[in-house]
């Protein structure tokens, strides 16, 4: 991690709330100067995205990877464009909270956070990134994917768990179903949600068909000869997305590993302790928001600090990852891959067994 970027980071963390509510409240007299005013009600999440934003500027400034508070601006320039916002509002706020760090902020912070602030300027200069809905219908699995969807939209939750679990039949494997289809489909979900196109319980929904599938589909799983090797897969704290680890999870176990599932949102005091308790070969931790990077960071170094010289490889994985690729070494990690197939890979090579 980069020191002074730290530093400026947590300075960031402990005024986070009121940074955010001074910028909002700046945005609103600039509109309110130019003769508008923000909607009712609108306040408080214009405060909210705010503090999000904060939060990303500060792990890009301690990681000094300015890809991850780029990417995430895109991701909120694009879902302005697919609710036919304007994104003047979004580049005000960028200029307000400028402003407003520049202010409260000692001098010797000032450099970084202009500089990656005026990157983040510039990126306007460009048009948004607009919204696939990541549904491709020229393959099977793709005209799966998207019949599933219809299905778990109507409510149909037995059809789509038929539809989910039909190409078994058809000799595709429990790892290409979970990799190729489930996977996609919570992309897909993902992306309806971002445009507006999807409400947080239809999403809420279509995962718990989801993680059904995944358990109706783990009982048909082919398992290779045992490794005699353990794997001890989480989310790391505060992350609650847990899909990605599950199906990491099932090819390492379908590889003749075995897995310790923990699930989404593991402290770092608690993952010491049953690294350590349940003998762990290798850990594998799964992190998704750009937000999560120095917890990572921190997870890993508390879990060191717990089994005193005697941890296990620390594999790392999810989409940060996936956008920066030396960030696994930023956090201190021994290895990283982008998919579950290349995480029983990496696990592979960590432990020294043959591929
Ligand atoms: C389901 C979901 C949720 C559910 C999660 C429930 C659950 N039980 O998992 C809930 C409702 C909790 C949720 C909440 C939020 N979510 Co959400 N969520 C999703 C969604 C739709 C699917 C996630 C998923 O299952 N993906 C499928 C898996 C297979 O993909 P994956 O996780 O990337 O994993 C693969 C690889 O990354 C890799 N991998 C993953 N882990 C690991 C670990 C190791 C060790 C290795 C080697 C590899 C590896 O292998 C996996 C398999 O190929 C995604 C959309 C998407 N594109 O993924 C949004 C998404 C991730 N969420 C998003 C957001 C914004 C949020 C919230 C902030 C929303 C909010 N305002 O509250 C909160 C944050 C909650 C939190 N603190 O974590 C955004 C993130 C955008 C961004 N740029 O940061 C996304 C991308 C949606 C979008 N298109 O905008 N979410």
């Amino acid at each position: 991690m980069d020191q002074h970027g730290s530093f400026i980071a947590r300075l960031l963390d402990t005024g986070l709330r009121g940074f955010a509510a001074e910028t909002a409240v700046r945005q609103r007299q600039c509109l309110q100067e130019q003769g508008f005013d923000l909607p009712p009600g609108v306040l408080d999440s214009l405060i909210a995205d705010t503090e999000a934003r904060v939060l990303v500027l500060g792990e890009s400034l301690a990681t000094a990877r300015p890809a991850l508070f780029l990417e995430h601006l895109e991701w909120g320039r694009s879902s302005y464009l697919a609710r036919g916002v304007s994104e003047q509002g979004l580049a005000l706020n960028l200029l307000c909270l400028r402003d407003v760090l520049l202010r409260n902020l000692p001098p010797d912070a000032h450099s970084a956070v202009q500089s990656l602030l005026d990157a983040a300027g510039r990126s306007f200069e460009l048009p948004p990134r607009p919204i696939g809905d990541c549904l491709e219908t020229d393959s099977p699995q793709g005209r799966r994917v998207q019949e599933a969807l219809l299905a778990i939209l109507e409510a149909r939750r037995e059809d789509a768990l038929r539809l989910l679990l039909a190409p078994l039949d058809e000799g595709v494997s429990v790892l290409e179903v979970e990799t190729g289809i489930l996977g996609p489909l919570q992309t897909a979900v993902g992306a309806l949600w971002q445009r507006g196109e999807l409400h947080v319980h239809e999403e809420h929904y279509a995962t718990r068909i989801v993680e059904e599938a995944l358990v109706l589909l783990r009982s048909r799983m082919v398992r290779g000869p045992g490794l005699g090797k353990s794997v001890l897969l989480c989310s790391v704290a505060g992350n609650l997305h847990d899909v990605g680890a599950c199906i990491v999870a099932d090819h390492f176990e379908a590889g003749g590993w075995r897995p310790l599932r923990l699930g989404a949102n593991v402290p770092g005091e608690d993952l010491g302790r049953a690294v350590f308790d349940f003998h762990a070969d290798l850990l594998a931790v799964s992190v998704t928001l750009s937000s999560q990077v120095r917890r990572t960071a921190a997870l890993l170094s508390d879990v060191r600090a717990f089994c005193d010289g005697e941890a296990p490889p620390i594999l790392v994985g999810g989409p940060p990852f996936n956008l920066v690729p030396d960030l696994w070494r930023v956090v201190g990690a021994d290895g990283f891959a982008e998919s579950a197939p290349g995480a029983v890979r990496e696990g592979k090579r960590l432990l020294g067994l043959s591929a």
